[in-house]
């Protein structure tokens, strides 16, 4: 039976693209998002392998458990975790922000992933076997203006990286981490709210990073051979320097 690869937020960007690129190396694709309508296209669009959807929101940890508790026995021997979902919600100064975005990225980011690995732990423990893939960001190795909480989720995926790779060592299980710099997707749209002007000025004057370079990086990191690592990736566009610092044509 081929390898199973779960991947979180399948409907767009990132994760979308990986699902592609993992199933050119073979993988079944469990493909999860909350938009299932977007997750039925995936499944007529990526014929070459068996694709299985999971339609939930991973704030919602009864739902996220229950998703994964329903998978069929021939899914259930999961080998990697692609741990992608995610997003930034508002842009504004710590005095100036809002609550409701706050929860927003701290729910989603942070603890939706912790939901999603804990749901998919015990199945890639009883084979001692598994590879998890967590998408950190440029934001959770230095803050910039206005990013604050953003930042900090990606800052706790960092940290949460680390942890399982000290945790998980002794079973086996590969964790890597990707932390992209800025990726033409639809983030910007979702951190701006829908203006997608504003989005699309985030992506001008340079050659962005598109989904499709980071899916091609989690398709190597995941086909190293069994003793190879890769903990840790800070993967950026030839023009952006940190954060902050692109170098943009005027
Ligand atoms: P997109 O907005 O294109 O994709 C985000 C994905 O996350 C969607 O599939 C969305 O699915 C899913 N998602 C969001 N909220 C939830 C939720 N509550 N429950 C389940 N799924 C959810 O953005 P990207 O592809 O760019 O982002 C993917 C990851 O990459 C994120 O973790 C982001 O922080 C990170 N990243 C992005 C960078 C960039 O510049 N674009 C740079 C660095 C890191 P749906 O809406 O259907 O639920
Ligand atoms: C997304 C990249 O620079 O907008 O994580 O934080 S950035």
């Amino acid at each position: 039976m081929t390898k199973v690869a779960f991947v979180t937020g399948a409907t767009s960007g990132i994760g979308r693209a990986t699902a592609f690129e993992l199933a050119k190396q073979g993988y079944r694709i469990i493909a999860t998002g909350r938009r299932a309508e977007r997750l039925e296209e995936l499944k007529q669009e990526l014929t070459q392998v068996p694709v299985y959807t999971l339609a939930f929101d991973v704030r919602d940890k009864a739902a996220t458990q229950q998703a994964i508790d329903s998978l069929p026995a021939e899914w259930r021997q999961i080998e990697v975790l692609v741990n992608n979902a995610g997003n930034a919600h508002g842009m504004s100064s710590i005095q100036n922000g809002s609550l409701d975005d706050w929860d927003a990225m701290i729910d989603i980011n942070v603890k939706g992933l912790l939901y999603v690995s804990h749901a998919v732990l015990p199945l890639m423990l009883q084979h001692k076997k598994g590879h998890i893939v967590n998408i950190g960001s440029i934001a959770g190795k230095e803050v910039y203006p206005n990013g604050n909480v953003y930042c900090a989720s990606k800052y706790a995926v960092d940290a949460i990286s680390q942890g399982m790779r000290i945790d998980l060592v002794q079973e086996g299980i590969r964790v890597s981490e990707v932390n992209p710099g800025l990726v033409e997707t639809e983030f910007s749209e979702v951190r701006f709210k829908g203006d997608k002007e504003r989005a699309a000025s985030v992506y001008k004057g340079f050659q962005a990073l598109q989904a499709q370079d980071i899916a091609e990086l989690i398709g190597f990191i995941v086909s190293r051979p069994a003793h190879v690592n890769l903990a840790e990736v800070l993967v950026l566009p030839t023009a952006q320097a940190a954060a902050t610092i692109v170098h943009k044509q005027q």
